[in-house]
């Protein structure tokens, strides 16, 4: 029996889960679960890497006292966001979040002064979001930041813990082409983008593919816990990549939506979709499992709801998750729609007043009752998706049967319904824990035990419950979808 452990790291929280493989079939259980967050310090948001590392750490200790002999370890996160290491191996700093402030308007900037868009498209496949690790860097070089100047290695936020474990600085595939820095076609960190913009090249080290294995805990790092020298792979560490390594399908063409903070959906292809129209929607290539990639695009996905439970929560209103979604059910239906992608909703902040301006601005009635205004994001959720998944099928000239959905946004049972009705094609919701599950896999692709995803994916079908949402109420979806892309301005 091969015991391995995954860590999946979140926007809010982190989870090791356990996963054993007994008969060709995978047991999981959640081994730890930890907050994740962010801490304002001024004007900086910044990641506390440092409790990330201490709850790695303690997810170890829970193992050695349980008596669990661990194969191999995996860690996977949330993608663009990194570290600066100083020349003598010292972090230099706490890593920037990616929904700071510092980065509004450079992504224009550089398109302006460094390099244009169809060129950068074209030397990445990256999707234009403010964030990329691209425009940060180029952020903090505008600011004149003095890490830039103490800066000798450049590491995503995986790539760091693993460091931290294990000694080896290796930059790790998937989440290397999310930074916009890496170009896939050369099938390395793309020099002469990181000469125009000013970067070091020597800041950016090995990449290595998924399913690497990369080193073992140090003997300070053992020691200090009392557990053995846990071999360390280098899954798929970014998240999403994670999450689609773990889709149950049985095609090869197929269409996903990992659902939680963010809403990502797109299919998977071989090789990246680089043409004026895959510009033209902003879809982006990420580097994926056994030489894939994802076709995708970023849906704001359920950070507007959870930023409207954070602030009714400051508020004194203390809603659950599934209360909120309760209540949405009961509000009344297509009264009032926004478009979630629309960059007011992208940083921390009040989303209830946001949400109402965007109806107000759109000759809507703005929803007024908390559950008037989830209703409302959940909607336009769910028609997004319709919208997103129309243009995965023209980009990448396929027709999906139906859609399926991982992540822990399947909890909520009305969005996957909802989601059914809009696309009018079913949703297969499993599992809830896609990255975990898709960083376990990887771990025993490395180790020999599958022999490749398709093996994975189809144990992972064999091992946890999908269930199936048949579209409903499909014309007045279909009515909704036409007034919500002219309210919305989509077309
Ligand atoms: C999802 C995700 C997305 C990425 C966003 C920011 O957790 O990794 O794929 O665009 O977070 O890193």
């Amino acid at each position: 029996m091969s015991t391995i452990l995954a860590y999946d790291l979140g926007a809010s929280s982190g989870r090791a889960l356990l996963g054993r493989l007994t008969d060709r079939s995978i047991v999981t259980e959640e081994l730890h679960r930890f907050p994740n967050d962010p801490v304002q310090v001024g004007d900086r948001l910044q990641w506390d890497i440092l409790r990330l590392y201490h709850e790695i750490k303690q997810g170890l200790i829970k193992t050695k006292h349980r008596g669990i002999e661990l194969q191999s370890l995996g860690i996977d996160s949330w993608a663009v966001d990194f570290g600066l290491l100083a020349a003598n191996g010292e972090l230099l700093a706490n890593p920037y979040h990616y929904r700071d402030r510092h980065t509004e308007g450079v992504m224009e900037r550089v398109f302006a002064e460094e390099i244009g868009r169809e060129e950068l498209f074209a030397r990445t496949g990256i999707q234009f979001l403010p964030f990329n690790t691209a425009f940060q860097l180029a952020a903090m070089k505008r600011a004149g930041s003095p890490l830039l100047r103490e800066a000798d290695r450049f590491l995503m936020i995986p790539d760091l813990l693993r460091y931290f474990l294990t000694g080896e600085k290796l930059s790790e595939f998937s989440n290397a082409t999310t930074t916009q820095l890496y170009n896939p076609l050369q099938g390395a960190w793309d020099a002469e983008l990181l000469a125009r913009l000013g970067l070091p090249a020597a800041w950016f080290g090995q990449v290595v593919q998924p399913g690497t294995a990369a080193g073992s805990l140090l003997r300070s790092v053992s020691g200090e816990l009392g557990v053995d020298a846990i071999p360390v792979i280098a899954v798929a560490e970014h998240d999403t990549g994670s999450a689609v390594a773990a889709v149950p399908t049985r095609e090869r063409s197929f269409a996903y939506l990992s659902c939680g903070t963010w809403s990502l959906m797109g299919t998977e292809v071989d090789v990246p979709v680089l043409g004026e129209r895959a510009l033209a929607y902003n879809f982006t290539n990420e580097g994926g499992v056994g030489g894939t990639f994802r076709l995708l695009k970023n849906i704001m996905g359920l950070w507007i709801v959870q930023e409207l439970k954070r602030e009714w929560e400051r508020q004194g209103l203390d809603y659950s998750f599934p209360q909120l979604v309760r209540l949405a059910d009961q509000a009344p239906a297509f009264s009032a729609w926004i478009d979630p992608d629309d960059p007011l909703f992208l940083a921390a902040g009040d989303m209830r007043v946001r949400v109402r301006d965007s109806c107000s601005r759109t000759g809507q009635k703005p929803p007024e009752q908390p559950g008037e205004v989830v209703r409302c994001v959940l909607e336009s959720l769910a028609l997004k998706y319709r919208y997103v998944l129309e243009l995965t099928e023209s980009l990448s000239g396929r027709q999906f049967g139906g859609l399926h959905m991982v992540g822990g946004g399947i909890q909520n049972e009305l969005l996957c319904q909802w989601s059914a009705n809009a696309i009018g094609k079913p949703v297969w919701a499993g599992p809830a824990e896609g990255s975990a599950i898709g960083n376990l896999a990887v771990q025993w692709i490395a180790q020999g035990v599958f022999a490749d995803i398709w093996e994975a994916r189809r144990t992972i079908r064999d091992s946890f419950p999908v269930r199936t949402y048949e579209p409903q109420n499909s014309t007045a979806w279909a009515e909704a979808y036409d007034r919500f892309k002219t309210l919305t301005g989509l077309g």
